[in-house]
């Protein structure tokens, strides 16, 4: 998988793709990810990159050139391309599953009050928003986005069992994990989680899943995978 991310701010993108996962995955050439400075395509001496928004309103909006000379140099070629923005299809699972099926990605991190509308309409392939709060720019989510999707490339995670495990609880939320010390500052942990009765591990770690997933998250709930299987 190719991942090519045009932004205004590059320098957003160094710490988080060179540490942990995604750093080791970029290290051992599974995932290749370019960040392209959008100002090298700029307009005129001063690099311009947006301009008054027609029809007057407050704020600035990023003109169209600089962000298809950017992304026409890369080439378009097997490219999905996505703009990200606030009034994008919501970022879920099934969406990252979808990003993930493809060979090459390039990401267009917006900044100002938006892009122009051309963009969105002739260049990108779709338009992504993380989650329902306001941002200011396309870069947090591209890098949200591309640790999702990078988690999906085979040998990323390295830990094979964890995506094995996530299928089986797919649609509920995580149950409660517990480490050392068997006692905390008065607090215990769940007395079964010391048992070494695995059937019972496995049966309390489902019913928490369930439990809080319905408690929490009755979205995910009414439309749980399983739903269609058993009745309740
Ligand atoms: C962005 C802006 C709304 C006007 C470019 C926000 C937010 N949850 C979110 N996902 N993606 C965003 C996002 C992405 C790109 C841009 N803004 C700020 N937001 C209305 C301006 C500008």
């Amino acid at each position: 998988m190719r991942i090519d991310v045009v932004t205004l701010f590059p320098e957003m993108f160094e710490a988080p793709l060179e540490a942990s996962l995604l750093g080791k995955a970029r290290a051992a050439g599974r995932i290749e990810v370019a960040v392209h400075d959008l100002r090298d395509h700029g307009l005129g001496r001063h690099r311009s990159v947006d301009d008054e928004p027609y029809g007057g309103g407050p704020g600035m909006v990023m003109r169209p050139e600089p962000i298809w000379s950017a992304v026409e140099e890369l080439g378009t070629d097997g490219a999905h391309v996505v703009l990200l923005s606030a009034r994008g299809t919501l970022l879920d699972h099934e969406v990252v599953r979808r990003l993930a099926g493809h060979r090459r990605l390039v990401l267009i991190c917006g900044r100002y009050e938006g892009v122009d509308e051309r963009v969105a309409e002739h260049l990108a392939d779709e338009e992504v928003s993380i989650g329902d709060y306001v941002l200011a720019g396309g870069e947090l989510p591209a890098l949200v986005m591309i640790e999702a999707v990078s988690r999906l490339v085979p040998g990323v995670l390295g830990n094979v069992e964890s995506l094995a495990l996530e299928s089986h609880s797919a649609g509920l939320l995580e149950y409660p994990q517990y480490t050392r010390p068997p006692e905390f500052r008065g607090h215990g942990v769940p007395e079964v989680l010391l048992s070494g009765d695995h059937g019972a591990v496995e049966r309390w770690r489902r019913e928490e899943s369930e439990r809080l997933t319905r408690q929490r998250r009755p979205d995910l709930w009414a439309r749980r995978p399983s739903k269609t299987i058993d009745s309740e």
